[in-house]
């Protein structure tokens, strides 16, 4: 019984393990990059529409940017997967590799500002959306400037 429970438990470490290495694998270093780029590209395009109200060039609507800014939170998460090794190229500094943990750390900087920027947005309050707007744009910027070529 009790060794049964042991390799019911080594299989699912194991299962899970797999299933987590799987998810992170591409067929090769084209296929990441295009996915790393999509990932950013539609960051960019619901960012941008918060922007867009942030900025006053449209006007503020509550679920409009709710749901933006949801969609950033949850698209967040995705791109640092395909930044593995031997992926290096598209317009990914090599410092994303050299400087890893560097790397690492404005990831997870971005992902904690766009989860303050989310809960921002389903508050419905224009100021503290802006604040946090701002906020999660500069972690953007300074991830860009230090690991994306011009
Ligand atoms: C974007 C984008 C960035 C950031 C940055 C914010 O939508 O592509 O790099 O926002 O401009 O300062």
């Amino acid at each position: 019984m009790k060794v049964h429970r042991i390799v019911l438990a080594f299989s699912a470490v194991a299962l899970s393990l797999s299933a987590s290495l799987a998810f992170a694998q591409f067929q090769n270093a084209e296929k990441a990059i295009e996915y790393r780029q999509s990932v950013m590209t539609i960051i960019n395009t619901h960012f941008g529409r918060i922007g867009a109200v942030v900025k006053g060039a449209a006007p503020y609507n509550k679920d409009d940017v709710s749901k933006n800014a949801e969609i950033v939170a949850m698209m967040s998460t995705l791109p640092w997967q395909a930044f593995g090794p031997g992926t290096e190229g598209g317009k990914a500094k090599p410092e994303v590799w050299s400087d890893n943990t560097k790397f690492k750390a404005a990831a997870d900087k971005m992902q904690l500002a766009v989860v303050d920027l989310n809960k921002a947005a389903q508050s419905g309050d224009l100021e503290s959306i802006k604040k946090a707007f701002g906020a999660a744009g500069s972690t953007c910027k300074g991830c860009h400037d230090d690991f994306k070529k011009k």
